[in-house]
């Protein structure tokens, strides 16, 4: 049970990966920590994404914390990637094993959080009408934690049942002899899609933009293979902690402009029967010149051609966007699924959705009878879910004015933000974050958060604040790499351009994970160079 107590060293958002580890770090501190979470259990984004078909595109043995080697021998993964539900009761392991649970609150959300510069402290609060203090004020939200369901005229009226993939109920959704719409094809549509074709009586795939799809060919581990992992493990942290992506990817360090276009095309689908991302790794400028890029999205044009059996669906199913500048993804039988006879295809580009109707969904030239539509529609990234709480600073400025054009975006290293002390946030926008492997951005982060408060506490300090200039220089910095690449040209989510109105702004940091982690370590190894550490209670 959760007691009374309303006063915190630390109060933390969210019981994901990010918030968990940070409680378990800042209790090993001897700090008293409250951590607020919506739901009713531990999970973050694996207690939301329930859908069916949903899992993790990371292979396990790396999709998980290493902060402790006794988890690591204890927890056994059954497969290469994992399922919601494995991941879901990997967290509750952890949760149960350091005894987490004690110091969450859980059916609660945040509703606002200000920094009361008079006493030097947090104001936390709480839906539920109650307020919490903290000295420190750390965000575990998450990067695509805000679901985001378009504003589609005539929802309201729908007489049958709609989900969003983020926010999936506990309940068995039942979809069998039904007729289903699915709105959206970005990794959380192509998980799902074969999934609910295997149970609708008719399932309508409303697309707006072809994504590339790479088979994941998921398979189960041996019993030897586990226990080599396990014997590994110091290697597999240091894979985490120190390679460019915090997994096993490597990508070979060869141009694809280097050898023949036969022995181009052989690579391709060598690694396209391997499955996983054993494709974005065949060359080292995949990424970078869009000669190559083009090389690789013709390939995956023309499997998708011999896959899909209706040249007119196929047709449709093509994407021509530069490959990997949206998010890959990693299916099981997607293309697949329109060979279907229960399955339909609709180009909601060509045909725009006009409204949903109080039986299904219209789109310009067309009526669709549904009974339960499934929004695969994505998430506000990044800033998103920080923008759902009214967080202010100093003088009552809100993150939300302080970004205001999204072009403004200001972090140091993604984890503080100038004008807000004392507050962290765990993979924030311009960090690495979901461009690496989130369980090692995430474990790096919450290292760094607990390693300076340990410093505070050390040095009797109690504040801690970036400096402008060195939120200028970091997010200059991310803005020139992200410029760089050509991320910058398609839009997707990681643009912000999915999310009507949002400003264009990358706001994820791409000059490698091993570069960043330096970069952390060099500013700590300085005194916390760029951030201002003071003692308020001695000064006032
Ligand atoms: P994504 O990747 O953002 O995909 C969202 C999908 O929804 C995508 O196909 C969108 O089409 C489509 N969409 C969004 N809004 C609309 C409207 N208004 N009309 C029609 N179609 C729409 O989200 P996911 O949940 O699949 O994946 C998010 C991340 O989770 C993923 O990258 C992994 O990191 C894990 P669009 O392409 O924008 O035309």
């Amino acid at each position: 049970m959760i007691d009374k107590v309303k006063e915190f060293d630390a109060v933390i958002i969210g019981a994901g990966f990010s918030g968990l580890y940070m409680l378990h770090r800042l209790r090993e501190l001897g700090l008293s920590v409250r951590v607020i979470e919506t739901g009713n259990d531990v999970g973050g984004v694996w207690y939301w994404n329930r859908y069916p078909g949903a899992k993790c595109d990371i292979e396990s043995i790396y999709y998980n914390y290493t902060f402790s080697k006794e988890l690591y021998q204890e927890w056994t993964w059954t497969s290469k990637y994992p399922e919601q539900e494995e991941i879901l009761n990997y967290l509750n392991y952890v949760a149960d094993k350091f005894d987490l649970r004690k110091d969450i609150q859980f059916e609660t959300r945040i509703t606002a959080a200000q920094y009361e510069e008079t006493n030097n402290q947090w104001n936390v609060e709480l839906n539920n009408g109650t307020s919490l203090k903290a000295k420190y004020f750390i965000s575990g939200v998450g990067c695509l934690s805000a679901a985001n369901v378009p504003n589609f005229k005539g929802l309201d009226r729908f007489k049958g049942n709609w989900y969003h993939t983020g926010n999936w109920p506990k309940e068995k959704v039942d979809f069998s002899g039904k007729r289903i719409g699915v709105i959206g094809n970005g990794s959380s549509g192509v998980q799902a899609i074969p999934e609910i074709a295997k149970e609708a009586g008719h399932l309508t795939v409303f697309q707006r933009t072809p994504q590339y799809t790479i088979p994941a060919r998921n398979y189960k581990y041996s019993p030897e293979f586990i226990q080599k992992t396990k014997d590994n493990y110091e290697e597999i942290r240091r894979i985490m902690h120190e390679s460019p992506t915090g997994n096993g990817l490597q990508i070979r360090n060869i141009s694809a402009l280097s050898v023949s276009p036969e022995e181009r095309t052989q690579t391709y689908e060598k690694a396209w029967q391997e499955g996983g991302f054993a494709l974005t790794s065949t060359f080292n400028d995949l990424f970078t010149n869009e000669v190559v890029n083009e090389s690789v999205g013709e390939f995956i044009r023309g499997k998708i051609k011999e896959i899909v059996k209706n040249p007119e669906t196929a047709k449709k199913l093509l994407p021509n966007y530069l490959f990997g500048t949206k998010r890959p993804i990693l299916d099981t039988g997607y293309y697949e699924t329109f060979n279907r006879e229960n399955v339909t295809l609709v180009d909601v580009k060509s045909d725009p959705i006009v409204e949903i109707t109080p039986n299904g969904l219209r789109t310009e030239n067309e009526e669709y009878e549904l009974d339960v539509l499934v929004f695969a529609t994505g998430y506000d990234g990044m800033t998103g879910p920080l923008f759902r709480i009214d967080i202010r600073g100093r003088d009552g400025v809100s993150l939300k004015e302080k970004w205001e054009d999204g072009a403004a975006v200001r972090t140091y290293l993604g984890i503080a933000t100038a004008g807000f002390p004392n507050f962290f946030m765990i993979t924030g926008p311009e960090s690495p974050s979901v461009l690496v492997n989130m369980p090692s951005a995430i474990e790096q982060h919450v290292d760094w958060i607990a390693d300076c408060i340990a410093y505070l506490n050390q040095n009797n300090l109690d504040t801690v604040e970036s400096t402008s200039e060195a939120e200028e220089a970091w997010s200059k910095h991310c803005r020139e790499i992200a410029e760089m690449t050509l991320y910058v040209k398609t839009d997707s989510w990681y643009t912000g351009a999915n999310i009507e109105g949002k400003p264009r702004s990358f706001l994820i940091y791409l000059g490698g994970f091993d570069y960043y982690k330096q970069k952390c370590n060099e500013i700590s190894a300085k005194g916390y160079e760029g951030f201002v550490l003071s003692n308020q209670k001695a000064l006032q």
